[in-house]
């Protein structure tokens, strides 16, 4: 939201007395970037009133405090803050595991707005809704742009390559096994997708710096075994078209 869209969120708080605004923020960058411990030390210094020379309530002193708060949504996972904390902060400081799917937190911050607007009726409240996520999803943007037939032409030129042969032979050798004109089924989809999951999970163990996509199939949290994830990339012939079999192969990308 933004200011001016809190600005008027927080003349409809004071007309109705009953709305706080909701600002989400979605905290980005690849894996290893540092967003879960960004977030875990964000979150602790707004609650503990901490090191944060850039917020301007705080810096103005009009930051009355924050608190945790349930979340509106029971079904999304809870950031772990407490636990990131205690492993940070433990007898034997350890930085928290590689994140493996989408977690929230909600923060409820009070703060004396310097609104004119706002500002007439006293302090104000907003919801502070934080989104940590595994940063190899990241990875998986530049994907929307591309149609099945292009992003498998893509995936097999570079499964082709000969510094790929290692980690890609296997998957090429059980695509060249299946006839890709013959009408779909799950068993074969399943199959090339594991092994499709397998040759890039192989390739990011040989090169950590070059994570191929998809991301989703590397971290898939909550599609794990979904039907969302059980394609792997198919030839020419097979993937030029979702009306032909197999092209369904469980979805685009
Ligand atoms: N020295 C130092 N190292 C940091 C800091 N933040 C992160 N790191 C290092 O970066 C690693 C990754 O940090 P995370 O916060 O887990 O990274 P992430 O972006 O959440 O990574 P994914 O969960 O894989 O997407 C940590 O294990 C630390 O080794 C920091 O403030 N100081
Ligand atoms: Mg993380």
């Amino acid at each position: 939201m933004t200011s001016l869209g809190i600005a008027l969120a927080n003349l409809a708080d004071a007309a109705t007395g009953t709305f706080t605004p909701t600002l989400r923020l979605g905290v980005t960058g690849l894996s290893r970037a540092g967003k879960t411990i960004f977030i875990t030390a964000l979150v602790h210094n707004l609650l503990t009133g901490g090191r944060l020379p850039g917020f301007t309530p705080m810096a103005d002193g009009r930051f009355i405090g924050a608190q945790l708060a349930e979340y509106p949504d029971a079904t999304i996972p809870r950031f772990a803050y407490e636990q990131h904390l205690a492993a940070l902060t433990g007898q034997k400081p350890s930085w928290p595991e590689s994140t493996r799917r989408i977690s929230q937190l909600r923060l409820v911050l009070k703060y004396q707005s310097a609104n004119w607007i706002a500002g007439w009726r006293g302090p104000a409240t907003l919801n502070l809704d934080i989104v940590d996520y595994p940063g190899e999803w990241l990875l998986d943007l530049p994907l929307l742009s591309l149609s099945f037939a292009d992003w498998s032409r893509e995936a097999l030129e570079r499964a082709n390559r000969p510094g790929s042969a290692n980690e890609a032979t296997p998957f090429l050798n059980i695509l060249a096994s299946i006839d890709p004109q013959k009408p779909a089924n799950d068993s074969d989809a399943e199959k090339l997708a594991a092994s499709f999951t397998r040759y890039l999970r192989q390739s990011r163990e040989d090169n950590a710096m070059s994570t191929l996509p998809p991301g989703r199939f590397l971290l898939p949290g909550d599609l794990e075994g979904s039907p969302a994830l059980t394609f792997a990339p198919l030839p020419r012939h097979a993937a030029c078209s979702f009306d032909e079999p197999l092209c369904h192969a469980r979805g685009s990308v």
